[in-house]
């Protein structure tokens, strides 16, 4: 058992003084606000939940900034998928280990304390399958166990070159699976997480291009109640690529044809028509956002001030990790509406409302919904992932409650974290993660490898 109090902390119930929190076995016990500090307690500052990057595919930390040199055509997301294919060609099992950890140590420093692992590197480099078909899922559960983050894996199922059912090209050889090869996969991966504290589980159909519809099908029983998600309507051509296949768009085909509900989560859904947003906020799905990818990535700009107010749920993700932050993401997320929109404080959901807040009590919630998580915050019994912040960082001075927020969301960025506690451990102390250096000289040894 071990004993927090914080002079202020983010509740679900809203900001509270003075609040002593109980953690054991892992999670959350009991929550006080408003008792002085007992001697044996330890103190913080400013308390706040952790988030979840609910999108990630750790391995492509390893070539964050690769791909920033100009082709001789026009660079796109067709041309940086190359680029990203030949280098996921490139990883062994223990490089996929190694980068991983560097990419959840960073993603804990930042302030996410679980990570949604669309996970889809599963077989060898020529394509053979390894005798353990959850080899590659181990790897990311040893790089979750070492550093300390929920891992919520989401196995990927990937069949497909396109829309139609065209055959995969050679570098996708890694992630093909047959429906009764990913079953085996999926079997296989349970039992890997299954003694990873704090790990669950869902599937990830990849997107439209990759999945054929009776596949879908097939495999949606597959995540026996978990999380769905899904890739779609990320780039203008995969919509004309859709339209051309089925005469709908991504999102609106797959709410016709697809039992998406508070279970899914789709990723990025960028373009969306009017009535694409308004019938997606009603299913209750969450969107998830990767801002910083989706700009790296010119995708496009997520209709996020309309999406909210039909309603609808989103989190945020690292997806890519090219550069992996919370606060980063969130302010992204606000920068490309106040862009679009030629206006400020855009996502604050009304006068009188902070930005930051809204956005950050959104994406906790729609994070923990995603990664299937039943409590959400700093309440009793849910896992015992806390994030406090340095008051003594320029950016916080003088700063209460919402402001707090804004400063880290807006001006002091990861700087301002402190510590972070997950699952009950303290694993960031002073903004280092304990592993910090060590994993860093592995990721480093693995990508001058990789790169070389
Ligand atoms: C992925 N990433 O699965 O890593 C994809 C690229 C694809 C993004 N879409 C592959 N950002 O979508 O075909
Ligand atoms: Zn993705």
């Amino acid at each position: 058992m071990s004993r927090l109090h914080f002079a202020s902390a983010l509740l679900p119930s809203g900001w509270a003084n003075d609040v002593q929190v109980v953690i054991t076995a892992g999670a959350i016990a009991d929550v006080t606000p408003d008792v002085p500090p007992a001697a044996g307690d330890e103190r913080h500052d400013v308390a706040l939940p952790g988030l979840a990057s609910l999108h990630s595919h750790a391995f492509q930390r390893g070539m964050a900034g690769l791909a920033e040199l100009r082709g001789n055509s026009t660079d796109t997301f067709w041309t940086w998928r190359e680029t990203m294919y030949r280098f996921a060609l490139a990883m062994t099992p223990d490089d996929v280990t190694a980068v991983a950890t560097l990419v959840y140590v960073e993603m804990l420093e930042q302030g996410f304390t679980r990570v949604g692992e669309f996970h889809y590197l599963h077989h060898d480099r020529d394509g053979s399958h390894y005798d353990d078909p959850a080899e590659m899922a181990a790897r990311i559960a040893q790089a979750a166990e070492a550093s300390g983050i929920g891992l919520t894996l989401l196995p990927s199922f990937y069949a497909h070159g396109s829309f139609g059912g065209a055959a995969p090209h050679d570098g996708q050889r890694r992630f093909i699976c047959s429906v009764d090869q990913f079953a085996k996969l999926m079997a296989a991966s349970r039992k890997t997480i299954a003694t990873l504290p704090g790990a669950n589980i869902g599937i990830a159909p990849h997107s439209l291009r990759a999945v054929a519809p009776d596949e879908l099908s097939a495999v949606i029983p597959l995540a026996e109640g978990g999380p769905v998600h899904i890739h779609a309507a990320e780039q203008v051509k995969e919509v004309e690529d859709c339209l051309a296949w089925s005469g709908r768009r991504p999102v609106q085909w797959l709410l016709e044809h697809a039992p998406v509900d508070r279970r899914w989560c789709v990723i990025h859904a960028t373009h969306m028509t009017d009535q694409e947003v308004s019938a997606l906020a009603k299913t209750g799905a969450v969107a998830g956002l990767c801002p910083i990818t989706e700009a790296s990535l010119g995708d496009g700009i997520f209709p996020a001030r309309d999406f909210l107010d039909a309603g609808g749920l989103f989190g945020i993700g690292t997806d890519s990790n090219v550069l992996v932050g919370a606060a980063d993401e969130l302010r992204q997320l606000e920068y490309g509406q106040r862009l679009k929109h030629r206006a400020r404080n855009v996502l604050s959901g009304g006068a009188g409302r902070s930005t930051g807040r809204t956005l950050f009590d959104a994406a906790v919630a729609g994070g923990a919904q995603a990664m299937a998580q039943p409590a959400v915050g700093l309440s009793p019994g849910a896992r015992a992932d806390i994030v406090t912040l340095d008051g003594s960082h320029p950016s916080l001075a003088g700063r209460a409650r919402d402001a707090v927020i804004d400063g880290w969301i807006f001006a002091a960025g990861s700087t301002a974290i402190d510590c972070v506690w997950a699952g009950g451990n303290k694993v960031v102390e002073g903004g280092r993660h304990k592993l910090r250096q060590a994993a860093r000289e592995r990721f480093n040894a693995a990508v001058r490898r990789l790169v070389a």
